[in-house]
C-alpha cells in the first residue's frame, strides 16, 4: 500500500534511512518545477543528498548555469543512482513511469508532489505526500521555512522559478502561488526582476519558429459540449503550440507528436475558467490509459500521454471525454 505522508514526516523519514545516500530524482520531462524542487531539497538535506535525473529543459539548464545548483546527469543509456543508496525521494512526479528509470525493489522512496491524476502506481510502501499547491518548489518551501533562518539566495531563485512555470506564470493557482512567492521575498534576497530574464531566455531560433507557426497553422477547431478545442500536429515545442493555442482562445487545446519509436505523445492545456467550470485534463489522460494503454496523467489544466495508438482513434476519444466533462 502506499502511504499517505505529510510534510512534517519528510524529516523523520529521512532520519531512518541508513547511512547510504539519498537521491533526490528529478522526473523524466525535467521541467523547472522538478529540477528547483530536487536541487534544493538535496542541498537542504545536505551532503548525503544528490540531485539527479536524466534531463533538464531549457529553463531550468539556464537556472542550474545562473545559481551553480548542483545536478547529477544520469547517462539517458545505462542511468544509475548513487551508489550504496539508502533512499530515494522523486520529485514532482506522478507515477513511476513518470522517472524514466527503473527503481531498485525495496529501497525506500519518498515521493513529494502536487495533486496529479496518474495510470500507474507507486510501489508497495511509498510514501506519498501530495499537496494542493501550484507546483512542488512550494511545498519544498514550507518545508524549509519550518526549519527557520534565512533562505539562501540561489535556493530562492530556483524556487521562484519553478513557482513561475509552473503557474504558467501565475495563470493557474494563482492565489498560493503569491503567496508562496511573498514568503520568498520575505525570507530571502530574491530579485524577481532579474531571475525572470534568465527564465525567458532570449527566445527561440528563427528555424523553431517558424515550425511552430507551421504547427500553429494546422490547427483544426473542434465544438465539444459547448468548448472549443484546438488540435494540432506538433514536430517538436508541443507544451508551446498547446500553450499558444489556449492563450489564442481554445477552452482546450491538444498537440500531438509522433516519436521515433513509432509511439505518439500527446500534450494538453487548458486555461483556469476551463478548470474552474469542471474541466481536468489529467483524469482524461489517465482514462486514456485506462482504455488504450500507454501511459497519462497530470493536472487538471496541464496533462499528457503516450503510448501506441491511432492519432485519430485517440483525439476522437479524448474529445468524447471534454465533451462528456464539459456538459456536466
Ligand atoms: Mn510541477
Amino acid at each position: 500500500m502506499v502511504l499517505k505522508a505529510r510534510i512534517d514526516d519528510l524529516k523523520p523519514w529521512i532520519s531512518s534511512l541508513g547511512d547510504g545516500a539519498i537521491a533526490v530524482l528529478s522526473h523524466k520531462n525535467g521541467d523547472m518545477d522538478t529540477i528547483g524542487s530536487a536541487t534544493v531539497l538535496a542541498e537542504w538535506i545536505g551532503p548525503r543528498a544528490r540531485a539527479t535525473g536524466l534531463h533538464a529543459d531549457k529553463v531550468s539548464k539556464r537556472m542550474l548555469q545562473r545559481t551553480g545548483m548542483k545536478f547529477r546527469w544520469m547517462d539517458q543509456r545505462h542511468p544509475t543512482l548513487p551508489r550504496m543508496l539508502s533512499g530515494i525521494i522523486a520529485v514532482d512526479t506522478g507515477g513511476p513511469s513518470q522517472i524514466g528509470i527503473e527503481i531498485p525493489e525495496a529501497t525506500p522512496m519518498f515521493v513529494i508532489d502536487h495533486h496529479a491524476s496518474s495510470s500507474d502506481q507507486w510501489p508497495e510502501d511509498t510514501m506519498l505526500l501530495s499537496c494542493d499547491a501550484s507546483s512542488t518548489c512550494q511545498i519544498i518551501l514550507e518545508s524549509i521555512l519550518q526549519g527557520g533562518g534565512r533562505i539562501p539566495l540561489e535556493w530562492a531563485e530556483m524556487m521562484y522559478a519553478g513557482i513561475v512555470t509552473d503557474t504558467g506564470r501565475f495563470k493557474h493557482g494563482s492565489e498560493n502561488g503569491h503567496r508562496s512567492v511573498v514568503l520568498l521575498l520575505d525570507n530571502s534576497d530574491l530579485r524577481p526582476e532579474d531571475v525572470l530574464q534568465t527564465i525567458e531566455g532570449d527566445g527561440l531560433p528563427m528555424d523553431q519558429r517558424n515550425r511552430i507557426l507551421s504547427s500553429i497553422s494546422s490547427m483544426e477547431i473542434h465544438h465539444c459540449g459547448g468548448m472549443i478545442v484546438a488540435t494540432a500536429k506538433g514536430g517538436s515545442h508541443e507544451s508551446r503550440i498547446a500553450t499558444s493555442l489556449v492563450s489564442s482562445g481554445a477552452d482546450a487545446s491538444i498537440v500531438t507528436k509522433r516519436l521515433e519509436d513509432g509511439n505518439i505523445r500527446i500534450t494538453a492545456r487548458a486555461p483556469w475558467r476551463s478548470i474552474e467550470s469542471g474541466l481536468d485534463l489529467g483524469a482524461i489522460m489517465t482514462s486514456l490509459a485506462t482504455a488504450k494503454g500507454g501511459q497519462g496523467g497530470g493536472h487538471a489544466g496541464a496533462a499528457g500521454w503516450m503510448g501506441n495508438a491511432n492519432r485519430r482513434e485517440a483525439i476522437a476519444f479524448l474529445l468524447a471525454e471534454i465533451g462528456i466533462q464539459a456538459r456536466g
